[in-house]
Parts: C-alpha cells; sequence; structure tokens
C-alpha cells in the first residue's frame, strides 16, 4: 500500500493537484492507494496517529508544495515544520518516506538532509513514485528510479532529475476531495503543460520542471476539465507557468476546449508571458472559456526588463491590455521591483506606465527570493561575495544561506523602499502594494499566505483568481 499524505495546510486550501496526480497513477499502475489530507483534517495530529495506526504501507509519500512564502518582508520558511512531520511520522510507522513536490524540487537534496527522510523524487512525481514502489517490493535497485534521492553506506545519492518528454496523464481528479477545495479555495487548478525554455534571471521552474516545455496531450486536458465539471467545479486555474509558451500549443488546448464547447460551462485563469500574444491566441482564450489573465509583466523599464531577461518590450505590455480589453479578459501585470539595477527613477517609469496603460490591476511585488541555481545568483556573486551583498534581505542570522527564504532588494532604492512604491502608487487601488515593514500596517498586498480577507471573500461564495476577487473587493466593481 502507499500512503499519501498532503502537508499543505495554507488557506485559501488550494487543492492538492500535484499528488492526485500521482495517487491516480498509481492507482492505473494497479498499486492500492490511500490518502490522507492534512489540509481538510480538523485536528491533524490526531487524524495523522489515527490514519497510521492501523496502517502497514510500503511508503509513505508527503507532498511539500511550498518551501517558503516567497513574500517579503513575511519570508515565512516551512522547512522546519515539514521535519516535524518527518519526526512524528517516524514515531507512528516503520515505512520509509518519501517527499516530492515543486517547492520540494527546487531544493531536493538539502531538503532530504535537512529532514532526514528516507527519499526525495526530484521532478514529475507519477512514473517515479511506481517506479519506487517496485523497486521497494522487490530489488531495491534504485538507480532505476528517476528522479530519486536516497541514502546509501551513509551518503546521499541522487540520480538525474525526473522530466519525461512524454506527458500521457489521465487525470480523473476523483482522488481528493476537490468540491471541498473549490468551496474553500474558490477556484482548482489544471495543467497543460511542464517545464520552460526561458531563462528569467530569477525564476526557479526551470529547476524543478525542467528546462524544457512538455506539453499535455489536449484530449486528456479536456477529459479532466470535463471531470471536475461533473463535480460542479466550474472554475479553475492554470497551473502551468506560462499558458502561452509554446503558443502553438496554448492554441491546440484552446481549439479542443472550443470543440467541446467548454467555453460555455467552465470559467478559467492563466499566468502568461506578455509575448507571445496577438489577437487569435486572445480570442481563443475567450472562447475557450479564460476570463482572466495575469501577465508576468516584471517591469516596464527597458533596462529592468534587460536585467530580468524578460523577452517582451513596453509596447508589448500595451498590446497586452489592449487585447485583453478588446476580447473581454481581465488583466492583472504582476511587477517584480527592486532586482539588481532598480532605481526610484525606474520604479517611477514603471509606476507610471502601468496606470497609463490602465490594466484592472497590477502586482507591486518588492523584493526578489533569490533561489540557488538561477541567475540572480550568478549576477549577485559578479558583485562580490554573498555575504555583505548590501542587497539580501533575510530574517534568519548567520551566514546567507539560500535554501532559508533570502531576498534581493536593489539597495538603490533607499531605507524605506516599501514607502517609496506606496508613495508613487498614491493610493491607485488597482495596485496591490508591497508590505510596508510595520506591525500595524493594514495589508494592501497580495500575499495568499493565510489570507483572511480572501479566506471570508470565498466563503462569503467570491469565486476565482485570488487577484481578481481581491480586485472586485477593493475596486468594487465586477
Ligand atoms: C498555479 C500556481 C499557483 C496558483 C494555484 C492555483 C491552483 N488552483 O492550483 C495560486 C495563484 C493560487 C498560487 C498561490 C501560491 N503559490 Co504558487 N504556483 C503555481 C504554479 C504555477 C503551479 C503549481 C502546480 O500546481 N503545478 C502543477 C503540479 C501538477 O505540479 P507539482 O505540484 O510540482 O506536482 C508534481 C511533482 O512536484 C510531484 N509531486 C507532487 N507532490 C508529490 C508528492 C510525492 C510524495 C512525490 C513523490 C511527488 C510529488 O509529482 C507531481 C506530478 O508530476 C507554481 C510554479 C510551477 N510552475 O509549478 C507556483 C508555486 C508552486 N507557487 C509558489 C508560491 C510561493 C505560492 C504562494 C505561497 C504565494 C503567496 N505567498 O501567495 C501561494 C500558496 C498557495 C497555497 N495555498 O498553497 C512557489 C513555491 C516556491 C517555494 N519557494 O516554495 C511556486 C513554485 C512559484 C515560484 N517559483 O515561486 N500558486
Amino acid at each position: 500500500m502507499l500512503t499519501l499524505i498532503n502537508t499543505n495546510r495554507m488557506t485559501p486550501a488550494i487543492g492538492p493537484i500535484g499528488l492526485e496526480y500521482v495517487a491516480e497513477a498509481a492507482a492505473l499502475a494497479g498499486i492500492e492507494v490511500d490518502i490522507l489530507d492534512l489540509a481538510l483534517c480538523d485536528d491533524p495530529e490526531k487524524s495523522l496517529r489515527e490514519h497510521l495506526s492501523h496502517r502497514r504501507p510500503t511508503l509513505i509519500g508527503l507532498s511539500f508544495r511550498n518551501v517558503d512564502d516567497c513574500f517579503w518582508p513575511s519570508a515565512q520558511w516551512f522547512v522546519p515544520d515539514l521535519a516535524e512531520l518527518v519526526r512524528r511520522i517516524r514515531g507512528l510507522s516503520e515505512a520509509p518516506i518519501v517527499l516530492g513536490g515543486v517547492g520540494f524540487s527546487v531544493f531536493a537534496r538539502p531538503i532530504v538532509e535537512y529532514t532526514g527522510a528516507d527519499f526525495g523524487i526530484h521532478g514529475d512525481g507519477e512514473q517515479a513514485t511506481i517506479a519506487l514502489v517496485r523497486q521497494l517490493q522487490n530489488g531495491r535497485q534504485f538507480e532505476q528510479v528517476p528522479g530519486l534521492i536516497w541514502r546509501a553506506a551513509g551518503a546521499v545519492r541522487s540520480n538525474p532529475p525526473a522530466w519525461p518528454a512524454e506527458i500521457d496523464l489521465p487525470a480523473r481528479r476523483e482522488t481528493f476531495d476537490n468540491r471541498t477545495y473549490f468551496a474553500r479555495g474558490g477556484q482548482c487548478g489544471f495543467e497543460t503543460k511542464r517545464g520552460c525554455n526561458r531563462r528569467c534571471l530569477y525564476c526557479a521552474d526551470p529547476l524543478s520542471k525542467g528546462p524544457v516545455s512538455r506539453s499535455r496531450r489536449p484530449d486528456q486536458i479536456a477529459d479532466e476539465i470535463e471531470a471536475l465539471l461533473a463535480q460542479g467545479i466550474d472554475v479553475l486555474h492554470t497551473c502551468d507557468a506560462e499558458f502561452n509558451v509554446p503558443r502553438s500549443h496554448a492554441l491546440a488546448v484552446c481549439a479542443e476546449m472550443i470543440r467541446r464547447a467548454l467555453g460555455d460551462r467552465v470559467r478559467w485563469y492563466a499566468y502568461l508571458a506578455v509575448t507571445p500574444f496577438d489577437g487569435e491566441l486572445a480570442a481563443a482564450l475567450r472562447r475557450a472559456g479564460c476570463v482572466g489573465i495575469n501577465f508576468t509583466g516584471d517591469s516596464a523599464s527597458a533596462a529592468m526588463l534587460g536585467t530580468y531577461r524578460q523577452l517582451h518590450r513596453q509596447e508589448d505590455l500595451v498590446t497586452a491590455v489592449r487585447l485583453c480589453r478588446r476580447n473581454g479578459l481581465k488583466v492583472m501585470i504582476d511587477l517584480l521591483l527592486g532586482g539588481p539595477g532598480e532605481t526610484p527613477r525606474t520604479v517611477a517609469e514603471t509606476i507610471d506606465f502601468i496606470k497609463r496603460i490602465a490594466p484592472d490591476c497590477a502586482g507591486a511585488s518588492l523584493g526578489i527570493r533569490v533561489y540557488p541555481g538561477t541567475g540572480m545568483v550568478k549576477a549577485l556573486t559578479r558583485e562580490g561575495p554573498l555575504d555583505g551583498n548590501p542587497g539580501l534581505r533575510r530574517k534568519y542570522t548567520g551566514p546567507i544561506d539560500l535554501f532559508q527564504p533570502t531576498f534581493y532588494l536593489s539597495p538603490a532604492l533607499g531605507p524605506e523602499p516599501a514607502r517609496l512604491i506606496k508613495d508613487l502608487v498614491a493610493g491607485d487601488p488597482r495596485f496591490f502594494e508591497p508590505m510596508v515593514e510595520q506591525p500595524d500596517a493594514a495589508a494592501t498586498d497580495h500575499n495568499y499566505n493565510d489570507n483572511t480577507e480572501l479566506v471570508d471573500a470565498i466563503r462569503a461564495g467570491a469565486r476565482g483568481a485570488y487577484w481578481d476577487i481581491l480586485r472586485q473587493l477593493r475596486c468594487g466593481s465586477s
């Protein structure tokens, strides 16, 4: 028996889609699967005890979605809680423990070492978990398990990440309680591809999902959406890095949804790169049921777009907003303020520009989570040793340790960068502002970590992407 446990208790609750895919693939391969969803338990400690007391699994799998909340200055780190959970499970069961998940895959080896887990899977979990169960039952040839991290003779060993080119994923989405997730989380996810071939300076997606885009079959995606619809779940969010990379696959997915008239029955939101985006794609998205797009804008300053290695330019932002308006799509531009070389002038240029092109809303995040293995680290080490870099912010003490939440914030923004941005936003309600470092400051940001404003709105019936729900609450329009 394979016991799979969802460990993510953040609210609003997001369904553990990755773990559900793993569970359904394992069941399809003939493995007996057993589920414990700690997000939906009132007393997780008690549920864990009761659940494990009368089961003897071959393997216990824990999903670890968020390593930290990626938000400065809250900078919450969740790895110590995971280590504590592993310790508690050890006291309740002798089964080996495997870890996996998107956040996990960014830091796979250090997390296995820190938590003392037996195994970890870096990358896609479906076939790797099946292979691990088989090897535990027979042979223990761990070199044959894709993406596996394991302990042997006192050392931690690892195979190359599991990023199979072919994704055959006939998901039924019946293993977790997606109805409850819809009621508590306001939307459910669906995935159309994995991996990204872009090289944005700060992004960890190529580390967890691989450096090339690997697409799912449009018919399997549409089947999955129909399965969710059959459960009464009709508001969705893509779980791809960028839905429109590559554009051809985005169009193919939309075409299949249009062919099945899903656009009349479902509303969905997506993350998109600013380019490629054109009239044909915008119209297809709308006809397929997409109602809102969150663009990875990052900046509107040419210098900063170059630093972030973004492919779009100011005029592409203009086009994106215009095409969304023309096609009835709500539009959010996500900004990443404070990167290397950011100055009060480049921030002002960006905020003024965004105000002028008038998206429905804009996320003004301040500070960039620095992940090991990204271009950010290379750029910063060119300036000198990380310890002593005046731009690095963290809440822990001691030497810089990128495993723990560590953020970069351009020193040129001065001693009160959040205040600077607030002044530039000047009360424009379309902007989600960075949090000012004061204990009594009212939240005007878009941190979805334990966000009670969102939890309450969803309980009262709001559905959709969180930026769209917050936007409606703050701007009062639908
Ligand atoms: C879509 C998305 C969102 C949507 C979710 C919508 C929805 N209904 O699902 C929204 C906007 C709500 C969101 C919010 C947040 N997100 Co988000 N999100 C994503 C995104 C793009 C996709 C995640 C996803 O579902 N992937 C698809 C699934 C199928 O993949 P998967 O989970 O990796 O699962 C596979 C493997 O990991 C593995 N696996 C999974 N579980 C297990 C378990 C075992 C035992 C094994 C062996 C394997 C295994 O197998 C699975 C199938 O192959 C990722 C980035 C990315 N490209 O993945 C960021 C990402 C996960 N988010 C992130 C963050 C930080 C957050 C927030 C905390 C942000 C915030 N402060 O508000 C919140 C947290 C919300 C919550 N309650 O958990 C970070 C996490 C990084 C980190 N430092 O830990 C990511 C990686 C983005 C980033 N690079 O910064 N997010």
